[in-house]
């Protein structure tokens, strides 16, 4: 097992070739932990919510001269900024897998979602195109055009650490937007890292200093910014319990928000499905990450006539699931993100085995000898008699519900059946039944998939979903949009004036 002081050594390593300034981190306000162990790093200092009002007034003062930047120079940032996270790869997978958990081929997809997204937000520098449409006026033209919108305050989760931020900061940024970050407390280091990383890309593109700040700090941060009247738009992921608080608070002062909130994200396995691919894709989507992705599949939705099938081959495939050491490169399931995640883990299983469920595999912790501080514990999946109680809330962690069904009609109601609506999958091999899922009165999330997982979509498509997952979406489509305030031109080029809906006035 890496020990506390492997790494807090990698920890220091990758934060300096980051460009981090380890001196500067010194201080008393946080704790750096990490899961693998669940011990202490470091001491660090931070902000306060006293620190908020200034932050966000250099960021508007920034925004005055950003705005009027072209947009392919400040794409010319982003560029940039793809290319150092490219450069510093490694460093920052190493922060996200000591800081987040994650195993090294996960954190290295988090990294890579970074560059993906510059490269996205760098191809939208010349193109955040407004339409025309014909005017019904003569000798007058009907345009719109897309201007910047201003401060965008990102609140981001310890789950995706840095590719949340990135899919919002190069986007923003992009639409001459300036960012003030409030990153989770639970991993203040790699947010100082991306931060170190865009500072130099700024200094390297003579972009203005301010056009991008981090607040490591606790709630009261976080909702100062929310509060804050300069801050145009709030882009805040996390659970339902934070949007339910941050998205009429914003809404109370007419900002802008985008909502990433909880997840409750199912499949539907039917009788012709390839059970080789289901079975593969399930056990991704359900167990990796440890179940702390928003987009984890929570709960299964298997056809009778193949369930027992499905769910003595996933059974299987949970017993041999190595947990452990994300630094083993054997290990596939790393540790979940802290005693607490355990604790409301080990408080669905009882609920769900109150309720009628039962503990097909997993559910118990390991490595507490080893490991006595972090919190290691094999992926659950639970047969559940109906849709009830705790199925139909987000637990993060690793538990996988099954039910099942016998008509098609009545998976699609099992799977519409909750309140969340993030991502969905249906595994088929009948193109019928694909397209009924993918059809209007089908799955009803913001992300819905035809033979894959829920989980790792890419950055080119709009993220986000549906109900109490906030209805925000963020990353690649046409998300810049919410980035940006919209005005609609009409233009008369005639010599007089013809008032629209054949109005006679004078
Ligand atoms: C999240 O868990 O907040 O689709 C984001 C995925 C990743 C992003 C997840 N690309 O699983």
């Amino acid at each position: 097992m890496t020990t506390t002081d492997d790494l807090r050594a990698g920890a220091r390593t990758a934060l300096r070739h980051c460009g981090v300034d380890l001196a500067a981190i010194d201080g008393d306000l946080l704790t750096a932990r990490t899961p693998v162990t669940g011990e202490t790093l470091f001491r660090i200092g931070g902000s306060t919510a006293d620190d908020v009002d200034g932050a966000v007034a250099a960021a508007h003062a920034a925004f005055l001269h950003w705005r009027t930047t072209p947009a392919p120079v400040r794409g010319a940032l982003v560029k940039r900024l793809g290319e150092l996270i490219g450069e510093f790869r490694d460093d920052l997978a190493e922060l996200v897998a000591i800081e987040a958990g994650k195993i090294r081929s996960e954190a290295l997809g988090e990294v890579q979602e970074m560059i993906d997204v510059c490269e996205f937000a760098v191809g939208l520098s010349r193109q955040l195109y407004g339409r025309t449409m014909p005017s019904e006026r003569p000798g007058h033209r009907l345009m719109e055009t897309w201007h910047p919108l201003g401060v965008v305050g990102v609140i981001s989760a310890f789950n995706f650490p840095v590719a949340v931020w990135s899919w919002n900061t190069a986007i923003a940024l992009t639409c001459g937007d300036t960012v003030v970050w409030k990153p989770s407390e639970l991993t203040p280091l790699t947010a100082l890292a991306c931060a170190a990383l865009l500072d130099r890309a700024i200094a390297d593109t003579g972009a203005p200093p301010k056009v991008h700040q981090v607040l490591l700090g606790d709630a009261a941060v976080g909702e100062r910014l929310v509060d804050s009247p300069s801050v145009a738009l709030v882009s805040a992921t996390g659970s339902t319990r934070m949007g339910r608080a941050v998205g009429p608070r914003v809404a109370a002062r007419f900002g802008r928000s985008i909502l990433e909130l909880g997840g409750n994200n199912a499949a539907v396995v039917t009788a012709s499905a390839d059970l080789d691919l289901a079975v593969n894709a399930i056990v991704f989507a359900a167990a990796g990450t440890a179940g702390q992705r928003c987009t984890t599949m929570r709960r299964l939705i298997v056809h009778e006539d193949v369930a027992d099938e499905l769910i003595a081959r996933l059974t299987a495939a949970y017993q041999r699931l190595l947990v452990g050491d994300p630094f083993d490169g054997a290990t596939l399931v790393g540790p979940l993100i802290n005693e607490a995640a355990l604790v409301r883990m080990r408080q669905a299983l009882a609920r769900a085995t109150e309720e009628g469920g039962k503990v097909l595999v997993g559910g118990d912790r390991e490595l507490a000898d080893t490991s006595p501080n972090a919190c290691y514990v094999r992926p659950a999946l639970v047969r559940m008699p109906a849709q009830t109680g705790i199925v139909r809330e987000e637990t993060f962690a690793p538990i996988l519900y099954v039910l099942t069904y016998s008509e098609l009609d009545e998976a699609i109601a099992l799977h519409n059946g909750v309140p969340q609506g993030l991502s969905s999958g249906i595994f088929t091999r009948d193109q019928r039944e694909a397209e009924r899922f993918l059809a209007a009165d089908g799955a009803d999330c913001g992300i819905v998939n035809v033979n894959a997982g829920t989980s790792g979509a890419e950055i080119g498509g709009a993220f986000g979903g549906e109900k109490e997952t906030g209805g925000g979406r963020e990353s690649g489509s046409d998300s810049w949009r919410a980035y940006m305030r919209r005005a609609t031109n009409t233009i008369n080029y005639s010599e007089q004036v013809v008032l629209a809906q054949d109005v006679d006035f004078l």
